[in-house]
């Protein structure tokens, strides 16, 4: 991570990392989703609640499991636990030894589709596992999320927004303002384009505009934390086999359940 990065991120509390994949990684990333397109489910309650700037006709498909899929179709996700660019910025700002918490998860969305009221915020995490501070000259946060973007975020497509700053806010985001209802010209659409990555800090009020864009959006989402803390239940799922036995090594440790990670 260098400096320049490191201002953005302690001032606004994300960062786009622009062309991190190339196409034919997007793509392969792509096909084998497509591959596994039937699994996707809709989210089974609103995510725009009470909001009514948020509202759609339709409600947002998930899809998971992917780092236990079948070869080949596991590889390319299994490659984004460590990719070079986006571990630069994650050793900066979770320290060295970081660890996935939970994900990888796709989040898709037609046309039409519904936003997801925005959440976090300074104040309203409170738990050690969501903080953010500086001290000792580096920035210490918890639960972070690495999103990949499979499908381009142009400007009034929707997706994925922000109020920059709201990380270090000390006082209560209004609820109009969660809705999206009120103060609008204070959350930020980040357009990107697949290939590119969002990093940020789930202490920054976030949430998902409706979906106006004519193909589907694809994003994929890691939710990193520092090798010592959990978020989730800690460790994965091994419900699926030991998947992680044919992981390579580096892969293989940011899997492990937390504890000190010294190197
Ligand atoms: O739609 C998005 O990308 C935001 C997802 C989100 O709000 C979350 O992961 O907590």
């Amino acid at each position: 991570m260098n400096e320049d990065e490191k201002y953005l991120f302690d001032l606004n509390g994300y960062l786009v990392l622009k062309e991190i994949l190339n196409d034919q990684e997007v793509k392969r990333l792509n096909a084998a989703i497509d591959v596994h397109s039937d699994e996707m489910q809709e989210i089974d309650r609103s995510l725009a609640s009470d909001s009514k700037a948020m509202q759609g006709t339709s409600r947002r498909l998930d899809l998971g499991g992917m780092l236990s899929w079948d070869q080949p179709y596991c590889e390319p996700f299994r490659e984004l636990l460590v990719q070079p660019r986006v571990k630069s910025i994650l050793d900066g700002i979770l320290g060295i030894g970081f660890r996935l918490d939970h994900g990888p998860g796709l989040i898709a969305m037609e046309k039409g589709c519904e936003g997801g009221k925005l959440h976090g915020g300074g104040v309203e995490r409170g738990d050690i596992s969501e903080v953010y501070f500086y001290k000792n000259d580096r920035i210490f946060t918890g639960l972070t999320v690495v999103e990949y973007l499979l499908a381009d975020e142009g400007k009034g497509d929707g997706g994925v927004a922000v109020i920059p700053g709201s990380h270090k806010a000390n006082v209560k985001c209004p609820e109009d303002l969660l809705n999206w209802d009120k103060y609008q010209e204070h959350v930020h659409e980040v357009n990107a384009k697949a290939g590119d990555v969002i990093i940020f800090t789930e202490t920054l009020t976030h949430g998902t505009l409706p979906w106006t864009g004519s193909h589907q959006r694809r994003a994929l989402l890691y939710k990193f934390s520092p090798g010592t803390v959990s978020y989730g239940a800690g460790s994965h799922d091994i419900s699926y086999g030991d998947y992680i036995q044919t992981m390579t090594d580096e892969q293989r440790m940011v899997m492990e359940s937390p504890h000190l990670r010294r190197s």
